[in-house]
């Protein structure tokens, strides 16, 4: 899986360069390519935003730079991703259908956003990770690059996608390790049973509570 970030801060990005999504890189698993905005500016300022028509506070990204950005990884087989909090809302159904894609350029804003008439020519598709202020599309891409690099081969061990919360529509159900007893609280007794059909009954029981209790809005 490739995936080509459009950004005025790839230094942001070297967070990924940790734990799985890490390991999945060094495997070449998957690739991701950060592409400097600033670099395709014209101006000998190195200039890529520029004040709103119109009015009003803050600085708007310039098309043509972003454009130019765009055209240095063009590929008419991509999906065309702008991070941005009018989008539709990411979730594991969004994630897992994304990954089904070989390459996603993901264009992320900063300030207060991009030219209207660039995202027009080359948006696919506009996502969101939700409803609330952030100073940059940065970090969206990062939780989608980190949620869809999950379901690419090879990434997870083989059985670990399947047991996590949400493939089922409900939350996981709680875990315990060593020690037996913490501050006097005992693992639940079944889970020391090594009865498999018990613990796999206590544990969706377990996943159905904890969901009515905490999530009931995901509850179909
Ligand atoms: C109006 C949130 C503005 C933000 C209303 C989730 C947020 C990208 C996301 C903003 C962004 C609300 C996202 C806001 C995001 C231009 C650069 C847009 C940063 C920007 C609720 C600032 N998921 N936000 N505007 O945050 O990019 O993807």
């Amino acid at each position: 899986m490739k995936f080509d970030v459009l950004t005025l801060f790839p230094e942001m990005f070297e967070l990924l360069n940790q734990s799985i999504i890490g390991k999945a890189i060094e495997k070449d698993l998957i690739d991701i390519k950060l592409i400097n905005i600033r670099d395709f500016s014209k101006d000998k300022h190195k200039k890529v935003d520029d004040t709103p028509y119109g009015g009003g506070a803050g600085m708007i990204m310039k098309p043509d730079v972003v454009y130019d950005a765009y055209q240095s990884v063009k590929d008419e087989n991509a999906k065309v991703i702008y991070m941005s909090p009018q989008g539709k809302p990411l979730n594991q159904k969004k994630v897992e259908e994304l990954s089904k894609e070989n390459h996603l350029i993901i264009l992320c804003g900063h300030y207060e956003g991009i030219d209207q008439r660039v995202l027009d020519k080359i948006v696919d598709e506009e996502i969101s990770i939700g409803d609330y202020v952030l100073t940059g599309g940065e970090i969206p891409a990062m939780v989608l690059i980190d949620s869809v690099s999950r379901y690419v081969k090879g990434v997870l061990k083989e059985d670990s996608i399947k047991e996590e919360s949400f493939s089922n529509g409900l939350l996981e159900y709680p875990q315990y390790t060593r020690p037996e007893v913490f501050e006097g609280m005992k693992v639940p007794e079944v889970l020391l049973s090594g009865h498999h059909e018990n613990i796999e009954k206590w544990r969706k029981e377990k996943s159905l509570e904890m969901t009515k209790k905490k999530r009931p809005d995901i509850l179909k």
